[in-house]
């Protein structure tokens, strides 16, 4: 049976692969993984049928078989193991790809999910510059960590992993900030990302939704 992820009918950024299916996406193409996606709407995803699947009202989710899925971490590691691409075999290795698979949603993301979401949300509040510039700052001191961790190496911790895989999809989201290009070793690391064909299949398949809505 195909496996069967759900993605927005209409994703805010038009395509620009930012949405979370976009990981998901990804993972099954690194593994060579066939996928059917189903369409949500707003309206649709707060319905009974979609709450079933992902109890926050939320995309991305993952239905193989009987298994239903959601958090794109967990889904991401479902389509990881066990299977060649996304995972060392060896024990530690495998541990530590995981790490980073925490460190990306963790300890990465959330300020700079938090400094879009303000910028979208939060530009007309009086104490918006102040918030900005604090996550700004937040998010300056993980890069830096990171930029000193990654340094010369292609990828965080030798092969191409599912940490990496998530690492890149949350720094892509500083796209545009001017913050990313403080740190070159981190630009690269995204461009490397980016330039791998199973990342370029996920890109150009969900930017064909959003063609596909845009034109509808
Ligand atoms: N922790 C969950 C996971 O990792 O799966 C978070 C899932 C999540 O935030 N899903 C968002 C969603 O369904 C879409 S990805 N939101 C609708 C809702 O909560 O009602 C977040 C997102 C949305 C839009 C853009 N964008 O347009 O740039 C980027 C990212």
């Amino acid at each position: 049976m195909t496996i069967t992820i759900t993605a927005f009918e209409r994703s805010p950024d038009r395509g620009r692969g930012l949405a979370r299916d976009m990981r998901v996406r990804w993972a099954l193409e690194e593994v060579g993984l066939p996928y059917d996606v189903r369409l949500v709407s707003f309206k649709e995803m707060k319905e009974p049928a979609h709450l079933a699947l992902q109890p926050f009202g939320q995309i991305p989710t993952l239905e193989d078989g009987d298994l239903a899925l959601f958090e794109s971490g967990a889904i991401v590691f479902y389509i990881a193991e066990g299977r060649s691409g996304l995972l060392p075999q060896e024990n530690k290795a495998q541990a530590r790809a995981v790490a980073w698979m925490f460190a990306a949603l963790n300890t990465v993301e959330p300020p700079i999910f938090d400094r879009s979401l303000a910028t979208i949300l939060e530009r007309d509040q009086p104490w918006y510059e102040h918030r900005l510039s604090a996550l700004e700052d937040t998010i300056r001191v993980r890069l830096a960590s990171l930029s000193r961790h990654l340094g010369a190496s292609d990828w965080l911790d030798g092969p191409f992993s599912a940490g990496d895989l998530l690492m890149v999809t949350v720094l892509r989201r500083l796209h545009g900030s001017g913050i990313l290009e403080e740190y070159p070793n981190l630009t690269a690391y995204v461009a490397r990302g980016e330039a791998r064909p199973a990342y370029r299949r996920a890109f150009d398949a969900q930017l064909a939704v959003a063609t596909a809505a845009s034109a509808g």
